[in-house]
């Protein structure tokens, strides 16, 4: 198999740490964002969105960071990442559709205008832009953390592949300015999640 990515990527982190988790092997190779590689057509070829993470394994390609997740847990039979009854099934997918519909979008702008702009020579931030993504992030993260309120995971008792999916939009919290202070049980359900050797080493970039 083989990873197209990039260091810097919170979607390329948590389907790293996934790979780590079950003890797969991948090769890796960098498409360099900041030099715009992810528009070269070969690469365009294979993901025709221009977006890192994207899988290739023998003929089969597949992109979107969650997909790729699934994928990588049927390498595995009988993992406990990602369960097979429908219900517990269904429970953690709707916690990854929600990571990629609402709070991954959210984080993403806010990362974007704060962090990455500036690097790119893009200008300031674009105070609106901030102000409506921290919205959005305020909102969804307090459903998060009531949600994560007595509980250990995001799914069940164990950890699954919700927690590397949700937890991957907490990677940047401090460069990213996020108000943790008032989201108590997600920063410890955080805490745990950087404790695993897999995620610790999937989130410093070229780990
Ligand atoms: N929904 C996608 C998002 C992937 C994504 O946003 N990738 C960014 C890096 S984090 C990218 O490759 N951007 C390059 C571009 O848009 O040209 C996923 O979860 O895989």
């Amino acid at each position: 198999m083989k990873l197209y990515t990039f260091p810097m990527s919170n979607n390329a982190m948590k389907v790293v740490a996934v790979i780590k988790q079950l003890g797969l092997e991948a090769d890796s190779e960098l498409v360099d964002l900041s030099k715009g590689k992810q528009l070269e057509p070969g690469f365009v070829k294979l993901n025709p969105n221009h977006m890192i993470p994207t899988l290739e394994d023998g003929d089969f390609v597949l992109w979107e960071s969650n997909a790729i997740m699934q994928y990588l847990c049927s390498k595995k039979p009988g993992n406990t990442l990602y369960p097979s009854d429908a219900r517990a099934q269904c429970d953690l997918n709707r916690w990854m559709f929600w990571q990629s519909s609402h709070l991954g979008p959210a984080v993403g702008t806010i990362q974007y205008e704060r962090m990455i702009k500036g690097m790119l020579g893009g200008g300031p931030a674009d105070e609106a832009v901030v102000a409506a993504a921290l919205e959005r992030f305020n909102r969804f993260a307090k459903v998060l953390d009531g949600h994560l309120a007595g509980r250990e995971w995001i799914v069940g008792d164990g950890l699954s592949l919700a927690d590397f999916s949700v937890g991957s939009c907490f990677v940047y919290a401090g460069p990213a300015g996020l108000a943790m202070d008032a989201l108590p049980s997600v920063e410890r359900w955080y805490a745990k999640l950087c404790a695993l050797p897999a995620w610790a080493a999937a989130t410093t970039p070229g780990g």
